[in-house]
């Protein structure tokens, strides 16, 4: 296969792109009456309208012709077949099997892995119903009130984003913690909200080596049994654990009993849908929970059975390339207009910038083309009224996707009409900016003089031409969520396969762990510390300089 940048494909979108690099969306929609119907595509209850961006049909031939020529299709079959893709951990990539609701075996090494998966859902809806039923009684016999999950990045982001996204299917009388920060001023903050007899933790690591997650859960632990005569005992009834490291889970404590399964095939930031997501299962009841993986299911049929053209991650993974690689756009806003949503921007940062944040090749080359952009974002009515200023008027282009649910959880006049109103007008007022023209009549309807035009005129112009994508979804649901997670997955799955690069490992996350386990020793002392470059060396002794005495 040719390099990305020879093939005939990215040639040939090179060419075009410098034909059609400078025409405005106003045009195009000016052109084509039928370019919302074109440039749009329904799954479920869900719309896509992707007519809001720089592209022709050309443009869309061309960038689909670009994913068969990197080989989707057999890309796709060795995601879901369980060949091992991510070939730096010599690991299968088999979230999707999770959710599968078939029974439809699911081989790794020859080995039907569906009966395991289905003893750990089993596991999780004993427990879970136990806890919801106020069966499961903590030491004193007092039911269980607050579950505190324990764990960080895929093991917090996943859980915290769908609890909140959930909240209106969760139970009043079980309140739900989330600890990720090694700061201890989340536990602390956490403890003094809730009472040890009243309490499950949830210590959730997939490699149970993560010192932020084992320093919170020795800090929970030391909290539970602190006075007990039987420390054993009052973890069996407050404490639960998520791993692939049973032996080290009992080694801190847990009993067997208590800990549920995870395997190296599922990775960190992919693994909401285990055991992982417990927390989420227990607030929002098993049967939401399967709903949800049915929900992601649907999109993994999608994904799987539907042409290029019409398969929404693959068409919103080509447009990312489209704006990445010849735009040389590497921004991309994620905006929310849900309010349950509002940690699925920082859970789609990591999803994607941990996956395709990568330089090397599948081949062990650097690339010479950019990869994974910078995510952010936040709740889009919250954005209006701060950084969109630069989204409509600054010097760089941000392509966004535009979240909204079409009805309300909640029977409260006017607000959700207020709402989509502004998602509407921002996506219009985005693509269509506004022409120094239309900015003179205005202010001339002001009653404004020429001079006081002159001289604000540019000011009030806006080039408009900046892309959006809209997703509209009727509700948000718990299948609604999994199949819009599911489809976020996917399309940073395609965007690998294009890239050429591995997005299931993250060495990259690796060298500050390292270096911190080498520091860490190095604070505890009055030395001053000279082993490294003159800042670091510097900030640590300014450190040791103001730090107050503590008991460590
Ligand atoms: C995710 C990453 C990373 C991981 C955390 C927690 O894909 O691998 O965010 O989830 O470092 O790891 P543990 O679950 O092993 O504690």
């Amino acid at each position: 296969m040719a390099s990305l940048q020879h093939s005939p494909a990215w040639q040939a979108l090179q060419q075009h792109f410098e034909q059609i690099k400078d025409l405005h969306m106003r045009d195009l929609f000016s052109q084509d009456p039928q370019r919302f119907k074109n440039f749009s595509l329904h799954f479920g209850d869900i719309l896509l309208d992707y007519s809001k961006n720089r592209l022709t049909q050309e443009t869309l031939n061309l960038l689909c012709h670009l994913a068969r020529e990197r080989q989707l299709d057999g890309w796709r079959e060795k995601l879901f077949s369980g060949e091992k893709i991510n070939h730096t951990e010599g690991r299968a990539v088999l979230h999707t099997a999770l959710r599968n609701r078939s029974d439809k075996p699911v081989y790794i090494d020859g080995e039907d892995v569906t009966p395991e998966i289905r003893a750990m859902q089993t596991r999780m809806s004993e427990i879970v119903q136990a806890i919801r039923r106020r069966e499961w009684r903590g030491i004193t016999g007092q039911p269980i009130t607050n579950v505190v999950n324990i764990g960080v990045g895929g093991s917090d982001l996943g859980p915290v984003m769908a609890y909140e996204a959930l909240r209106p299917y969760a139970i009043h009388d079980l309140k739900m913690h989330f600890v990720s920060n090694v700061d201890e001023s989340q536990i602390a903050d956490t403890l003094e909200v809730i009472k040890p007899e009243t309490t499950l933790f949830i210590v959730v690591s997939k490699s149970f080596t993560t010192q932020d997650t084992l320093v919170n859960a020795r800090t929970a632990r030391h909290w539970l049994v602190a006075g007990s005569s039987n420390p054993n005992k009052v973890l069996q009834h407050h404490m639960l654990a998520v791993t692939e490291k049973q032996a080290a889970a009992e080694g801190f404590g847990i009993p067997a009993s208590n800990i549920l399964p995870m395997w190296d095939w599922v990775g960190g930031r992919y693994s909401l849908w285990s055991a992982v997501g417990l927390s989420v299962a227990i607030a929002v009841g098993m049967d939401y929970f399967e709903e949800m993986l049915a929900g992601a299911a649907a999109m993994d049929d999608h994904f799987c059975n539907t042409p290029l053209e019409a398969n929404i991650p693959v068409i919103l993974a080509l447009l990312g390339v489209w704006y990445n690689n010849f735009f040389n756009i590497h921004t991309y806003a994620v905006l929310p207009y849900d309010q349950y949503l509002h940690r699925l921007p920082p859970y789609l940062r990591q999803q994607d910038m941990e996956s395709n944040g990568k330089r090397i090749t599948r081949d062990g080359v650097t690339v010479n083309y950019a990869t994974g952009p910078t995510i952010f974002g936040q709740l889009g009515i919250s954005g209006q009224h701060a950084f969109y200023q630069l989204m409509h008027q600054g010097t760089q282009i941000i392509p966004a996707d535009i979240l909204a649910p079409v009805n309300r959880h909640y029977d409260i006049p006017e607000h959700h009409r207020l709402l989509l109103s502004n998602v509407f007008a921002q996506t219009e007022a985005l693509m269509r900016g506004k022409t120094p023209a239309e900015v003179e009549v205005e202010l001339q309807g002001e009653g404004m003089s020429q001079e006081e035009i002159d001289l604000l005129l540019p000011y009030k112009v806006f080039p408009g031409n900046k892309p959006t994508n809209t997703i509209l979804y009727s509700r948000l649901t718990p299948k609604t969520l999994g199949t819009l997670i599911a489809m976020y997955e996917h399309k940073v799955f395609v965007q690998g396969v294009i890239w050429d690069i591995n997005s299931f490992d993250q060495w990259g996350v690796e060298l500050g762990k390292q270096l911190a386990r080498q520091i860490m020793p190095e604070l505890g002392t009055h030395a001053t510390v000279t082993s490294h470059d003159s800042s670091t060396n510097g900030l640590i002794n300014y450190y040791k300089s103001l730090r107050e005495p503590v008991k460590d």
